[in-house]
């Protein structure tokens, strides 16, 4: 028998990283190649967003994808939302130029807070929210706040695309296939703060700081290299990445679907790591049967416990300056 089509919101469907995203979520790519799925996608309530929308319906349409049940394309978060199964959250304000920091956040908190309080009001009792639009760990943690029904776990922020880069980065140096690469996992912040850590990566199951066979590369290349990756990417193409962050999306929710993946994924911390307990943070987590653990068993040296302590102390003055949305 067929199996019951599972809903997915994503907001911000007609921009470039739903392009890149919506098309293989319809393959199949995502949820598995049996799992029929509804589109349920968002756009800001305006032409020029709407029309755009409109147009990669049609493509979508065209492609003729046994999977994609239905669509339904929407201004309004409550239809977006509603009976969603996963709310996948990509859509947010760009910086604009001259633009503070703060401004940025507190801009994109406020579609958060709209947004998460449409998902707790209409979604199904099984939802599951992933945070991409920017930035991502403080943006989870305002829809999280908005939550009354559902519970913090089901709240995550995507640092998939981290852990791609850093185990991509490894493997180049060491000149081995990507696969050869594990146990690589994002700690903390999806900004340059963010701690890679090589310190327990292992290459071809051996540990990867004596593989690599240089420390200083390691601290002072690699992780600026992942950390910046985005603002390189930016650099060389003139737009910020945008496959890859689908394709990182696509990991994101696969990996929380399928029991046994071991994966990076920013989640309320509950004071693991060193981490203020209020703060969402990457961490390695496991998959599990009804969602997922987070692997708490790694010790960490001076080096690590000082990078964790600086992205900690970034994701606290970025809840600090919009504290007010919290309420
Ligand atoms: P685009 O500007 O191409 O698309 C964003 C889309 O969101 C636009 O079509 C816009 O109309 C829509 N939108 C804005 N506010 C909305 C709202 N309130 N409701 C519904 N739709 C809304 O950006 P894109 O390249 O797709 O990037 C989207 C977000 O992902 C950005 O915030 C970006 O910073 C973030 N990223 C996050 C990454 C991560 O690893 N967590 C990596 C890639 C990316 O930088």
């Amino acid at each position: 028998m067929a199996k019951k089509p599972i809903r997915v919101a994503v907001t911000g469907a007609a921009g470039n990283i739903g392009y890149a995203l919506l098309f293989r979520i319809a393959s199949g790519a995502m949820l598995g190649p049996d799992q029929p799925v509804i589109l349920q996608l968002l756009e800001i309530p305006v032409e020029g967003p709407q029309k755009a929308l409109k147009g990669v319906a049609m493509e979508l349409e065209d492609c003729a994808f046994p999977l994609l049940q239905d669509m339904v394309l929407t201004g309004d978060a409550e239809v977006a939302f509603k009976d969603v199964n996963w709310a996948l959250l990509v859509g947010s304000k760009p910086r604009g130029p001259g633009m503070e920091r703060a401004d940025l956040l507190k801009d994109n908190g406020r579609i958060f807070i709209a947004q998460g309080q449409a998902i707790d009001k209409v979604a199904a009792d099984d939802a599951r929210v992933a945070v991409v639009g920017n930035p991502c760990n403080t943006n989870v943690m305002i829809a999280a706040a908005q939550a009354r029904r559902l519970p913090a776990d089901r709240f995550t922020a995507m640092v998939r695309l981290d852990e791609n880069r850093g185990r991509a980065q490894l493997a180049k140096k060491a000149g081995v296939s990507i696969n050869d690469v594990s146990d690589l996992f994002i700690y903390g912040n999806h900004s340059p703060t963010m701690f890679a850590d090589f310190t327990h990566a292992k290459i071809g199951g051996k540990d990867a700081a004596s593989v690599i066979g240089d420390q200083a590369w390691l601290e002072n290349e690699y992780l600026p290299t992942v950390g910046k990756r985005g603002a390189a990417i930016i650099e060389a193409r003139g737009l910020s990445s945008a496959a890859s962050a689908a394709n990182a999306l696509i990991d994101h929710v696969h990996d929380l679907v399928t029991p046994g993946k071991i994966h990076s994924v920013a989640v309320k911390s509950e004071g693991r790591y060193g981490f203020n307990p209020d703060v969402w943070a990457g961490m390695p987590v496991k998959t599990t049967a009804t969602g997922f653990e987070v692997i708490e068993s790694y010790e960490m040296d001076a080096f690590a416990k000082s990078k964790i302590a600086l992205t900690n102390d970034e994701l606290v003055g970025e809840r600090e300056t919009i504290k007010d949305l919290l309420a």
